[in-house]
């Protein structure tokens, strides 16, 4: 240690990966709480800058201290498909020794109901539906692709309600 060295702020997130689940496009996922505190010296001015635009940072910049810093982390997938998709958000800062850290997001954009997984909720859904109707796990005919309500472990008339709900959804 030299003596001109100084006690540098470090940067602290918890947690450094997310993964959001969405039922179909244009809905929104359950937001999700990014903590960001300072294991070093003195205060740690951060600021979050995000690679895509369906992911918001609220706030996306602050001054930490130990104690942690809160960012709610929200979604936006009315311009985005079904499918998955990942962005990494980068929290940086002039203070901290370990400047920038990355906090990596996942997406997941299903459709409960679509079965045959060609984009949308059809009869030929209700085709496969019906072939696993009134069946339980372990059974000829259960399908686990149709079992999408609880119970987990049988099809019934709660799977045919999640069922109806996407119907002709496309
Ligand atoms: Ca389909
Ligand atoms: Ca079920």
């Amino acid at each position: 240690m030299g003596a001109f060295e100084f006690a540098r702020a470090n940067i602290v997130r918890n947690p450094a990966q997310f993964t959001f689940f969405v039922s179909r496009p244009g809905f929104d996922a359950e937001p999700q709480s990014l903590y960001i505190s300072n294991s070093g010296a003195g205060l740690l001015n951060w600021k979050i800058t995000c690679g895509c635009n369906w992911l918001g940072a609220d706030p996306n910049s602050g001054s930490s201290t130990a104690s942690p810093d809160e960012v709610l982390l929200t979604t936006d997938t009315s311009s985005l498909t079904r499918g998955s998709y990942s962005c990494q958000l980068t929290i940086s800062s002039p203070d901290a020794a370990n400047t920038p850290q990355t906090v990596q997001v996942d997406l997941n954009i299903i459709i409960k109901a679509d079965f045959d997984a060609d984009g949308d909720v059809d009869l030929v859904d209700f085709g496969v539906f019906v072939l696993a109707w009134l069946t339980a796990q372990g059974q000829e005919g259960y399908n686990l692709v149709c079992d999408i309500a609880e119970p987990y472990d049988f099809i019934d008339e709660a799977d045919l309600a999640a069922f109806a709900e996407n119907w002709l959804y496309q």
